[in-house]
């Protein structure tokens, strides 16, 4: 029977099809350390990476017998792809559980910085005095403002269509323009990212940690952007430099941001904490057991595919 070798307790549900096919491993509680990983993984077939630590040279060294990883998420920055395709072995994720859940929690941080919700709940919780006054403490309105999305893949398309449904104008920077038939389904406009920053309300960054994103948001860009402009991160936490946003953030260079990642998750940058224009999640997205369980199953079905023939989500 092959080994599969879960780097994470995961909960059952979306993966029991694995269990009459294959030998599966999990740790008894969280994690396996990235010791036993390198000490489990030299008779398995498939690894189901943690996210505690990098699936790298090391771990991919050690799984003499690999031949798929099979990673819990659409994001793979946690793997070293180009050292496990020089090994030959398959790498896969899950783009199609994560799409819907992401976008929801994205546009939950649109709302909840622009329209105050989070300001306004944590004040009301911690007995702070709010301006009930009619002109106190206003927010904005998304209705009508212009959201520019950076990375119009399918998370990004997801958000523009909640934004058209929301009555916002789009554009977009994407590393390919799409096609006119698609841009014409959410009526998005496609931009320089110079231009995204100067006309957009709020920015949402939906595109993958790569080399090329690597602190994308910086202070120049804060600069370029409106005074009154949102940033909206559920992407990966690298593409913003901290530092940068919270300089920002303080000195009103821009108006708000919601971050659901951070780059050295579970830490967050000390300087947000202090800001009361800042709403932030634990890498959210997907934080719902239906999302967990959509994810567990598309794992599931690429592993399985992978062996059995069938169709398998390959990034490499
Ligand atoms: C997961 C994610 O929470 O899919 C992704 O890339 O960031 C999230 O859906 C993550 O993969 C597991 O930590």
């Amino acid at each position: 029977m092959k080994k599969i070798l879960m780097g994470y307790d995961f909960r059952r549900e979306g993966f029991t099809a694995l269990e009459d096919r294959f030998e599966v491993i999990y740790p008894e509680n969280g994690n396996f350390s990235l010791a036993e990983i390198i000490e489990k993984i030299s008779d398995a077939d498939v690894l189901v990476p943690s996210f505690s630590y990098r699936t790298d040279k090391d771990i991919i060294e050690a799984g003499k017998n690999l031949k798929i990883i099979a990673n819990f998420g659409v994001g793979y920055n946690n793997i070293d792809v180009d050292y496990a395709t020089s090994k030959g072995i398959t790498v896969t994720n899950t783009p199609q559980a994560v799409l819907e859940p992401t976008a929801e929690l994205c546009f939950a941080l649109m709302q909840a910085t622009a329209r105050r919700v989070g300001y306004y709940n944590y004040k009301l919780h911690n007995g702070a005095r709010l301006d009930w006054s009619l002109y106190g403490e206003l927010g904005m309105p998304l209705y009508g403002q212009t959201l520019g999305i950076y990375g119009m893949g399918r998370i990004g398309q997801a958000v523009a269509r909640r934004a058209v449904a929301s009555g916002m104008n789009i554009i977009y920077h994407n590393r390919n323009r799409l096609s006119e038939d698609i841009e014409r389904i959410y009526n998005a406009r496609y931009v320089d990212f110079d231009t995204l920053l100067t006309e957009s309300d709020i920015i949402s960054l939906n595109a993958p940690y790569t080399e090329e994103t690597f602190h994308l948001m910086g202070e120049t860009q804060f600069r370029k952007m409106k005074k009154t402009a949102i940033l909206v991160n559920t992407a990966r936490g690298q593409l913003v430099d901290d530092e940068a946003l919270i300089n920002a953030l303080k000195t009103g260079e821009i108006y708000a941001a919601g971050l659901d990642v951070f780059p050295n998750e579970p830490k967050i940058p000390e300087g947000y904490l202090a800001l009361d224009n800042v709403v932030l999640c634990p890498h959210a997205g997907t934080k719902t057991l239906t999302a967990r369980t959509e994810m567990a199953k598309e794992v599931t079905k690429n592993i399985i595919n992978f062996f059995e023939g069938g169709e398998i989500n390959k990034v490499n």
